[in-house]
């Protein structure tokens, strides 16, 4: 790819607003060196110095003097993050210095960076693809531990090495095909067609597993909603409470205590859960303001991955009905198991006390089962909605090169489809030519200063 149009500078604040120990400033750019050396007072002059060597100096101004003593890191094209000359100065944090060093740096040349295009200046410059630098930004947010699996294998090449396996027996196929073309006045089948139905079979399985594996990586990405539902004073806030290890919603012996949602995140064994507290259900109430709790928690139940059904075992009528159509992301649970109870526990039940913590490592171990459906091996998950949709449209491009084949469809004709995946699965690590404001959008999304 040639990328000429970047000439300018990027300056940008690389650690939170707000104040630290330390705060750092980045430049990348053809002139990264010699902006940093207009600001930069220190043994060395950095243009001269070599690439990953570390100095110390002081950042000085001609109107106001010594700014602050920092140490500033000199990175060399291509051996960078962007792949261009770049500078870091680590700094002391305090926002008020930070942001007149870079009031300094726009002044020497340097233009503030917008979010992401440090990440877009690495991909552009061919030291990540597409995918890879998206997953610097999922790794920046990553907060559990399969988040940060997920997003690791992926900034390492791991997605992009199992495409460009994909990519590479699609461009064989099309080969194949056009050799076949080249010699169709012969009437040669050049492309045994069983071995190309084999492959495209293989090629189909290969994509679905991908697809399919994006509903463990939505999961993974944005947390797995957990509402507790049940009937008034059955014992969820106390649950709630119990998972949270904290009193953080009201409990009491009144029906009726919880009125509005309570929502609060919770990781377990490295999966992210959010646990959706809800108002009790009952029939009937005259209560305005319950009813309407009431409401929200038959929406939250339709919205949850996983609803946590909780019934006191001294009510014998659970009364749940409703919930039929969400069968399959039902957890049953028996509360106050500490009690003397009048029911037997029925055959599936989990039976739990919050308030001795009996049945509780169950089930936080049953909650990440479900969630996971036990697939937490190593490998690839799809976690990004932009890449699932790539992945789908490739796969119904390939269906329609399957039907052909069976069908006896020419070369000419699969080809078409074959090229069309291609393009789509090429769109996943910007292998293709990207439309610039699509560019734009992904990199939007990112932190200013990565
Ligand atoms: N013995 C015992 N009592 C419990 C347990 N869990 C909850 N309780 C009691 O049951 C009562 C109701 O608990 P809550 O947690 O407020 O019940 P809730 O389901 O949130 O009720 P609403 O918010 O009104 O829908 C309280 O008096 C709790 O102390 C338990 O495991 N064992
Ligand atoms: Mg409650």
């Amino acid at each position: 790819m040639n990328f000429q149009f970047i000439t300018d500078t990027i300056a940008a604040l690389a650690t939170p607003p707000g104040v630290g120990a330390l705060g750092i400033i980045r430049i990348s750019g053809p002139d990264a060196l010699s902006i940093a050396d207009a600001v930069f007072r220190g043994r060395t002059r950095l243009a001269e110095a070599p690439g990953y060597t570390v100095h110390f100096g002081a950042i000085v101004s001609e109107d106001s003097g010594v700014l602050d003593e920092v140490l500033a890191t000199v990175f060399r094209n291509p051996r960078s993050f962007t792949g261009e000359d770049s500078v870091e100065f680590s700094a002391h944090g305090s926002p008020f210095v930070l942001s007149q060093i870079l009031q300094l740096l726009l002044a020497k040349g340097a233009r503030l960076a917008e979010a992401g295009e440090f990440s877009q200046r690495a991909f552009l410059n061919g030291k990540m693809d597409l995918a890879q630098t998206e997953a610097v930004a999922d790794l920046i947010h990553a907060e559990s531990a399969i988040q940060q699996r997920a997003a690791l294998h992926q900034m390492r090449g791991g997605f992009s090495t199992e495409l460009n396996d994909l990519r590479e027996q699609l461009i064989r196929l099309t080969a194949l095909l056009e050799l076949e073309l080249d010699f169709s006045d012969e009437d040669v089948e050049f492309a045994d067609r069983t071995a190309l139905q084999q492959l495209i079979t293989d090629l189909f399985r290969k994509g679905q597993s991908l697809t399919e594996s994006f509903r463990l990586g939505n999961v993974i990405k944005n947390g797995v909603r957990v509402a507790i539902i049940g009937k008034p004073n059955a014992g969820k806030s106390t649950l709630l409470n119990a998972l949270l290890q904290e009193d953080r919603a009201i409990v009491s012996e009144e029906a009726g205590t919880t009125r509005d949602v309570i929502e609060e995140t919770l990781t377990i064994g490295g999966v992210l859960f959010r646990l959706i507290d809800t108002a009790g259900i009952r029939e009937h109430t005259t209560d305005r303001i319950e009813q309407m709790g009431i409401e929200k928690s038959r929406t939250n139940a339709q919205k949850a991955d996983i609803i946590l059904l909780l019934q006191d075992p001294s009510d014998p009528d659970p009364d749940m009905d409703w919930l039929a159509p969400f069968a399959s992301k039902l957890i049953p649970v028996l509360s106050k198991a500490d009690q003397e109870s009048t029911l037997s526990p029925s055959g599936t039940a989990l039976a739990l006390s919050a308030k001795t913590g009996q049945g509780l490592d169950a089930l936080r171990s049953l909650l990440v089962q479900k969630a996971t459906g036990g697939r937490l091996q190593e490998g690839t998950v799809v976690t990004n909605v932009r890449h699932q949709q790539a992945l789908v449209r490739m796969l119904e491009h390939l269906q329609v090169v399957q039907e052909g084949l069976e069908s006896g469809l020419s070369g000419d004709l699969l080809t078409v489809d074959i090229r069309q995946a291609l393009y789509w699965l090429g769109t996943i690590t910007g292998k293709v030519e990207i439309d610039r404001d699509v560019l734009g959008a992904i990199f939007s999304a990112f932190c200013i200063g990565k």
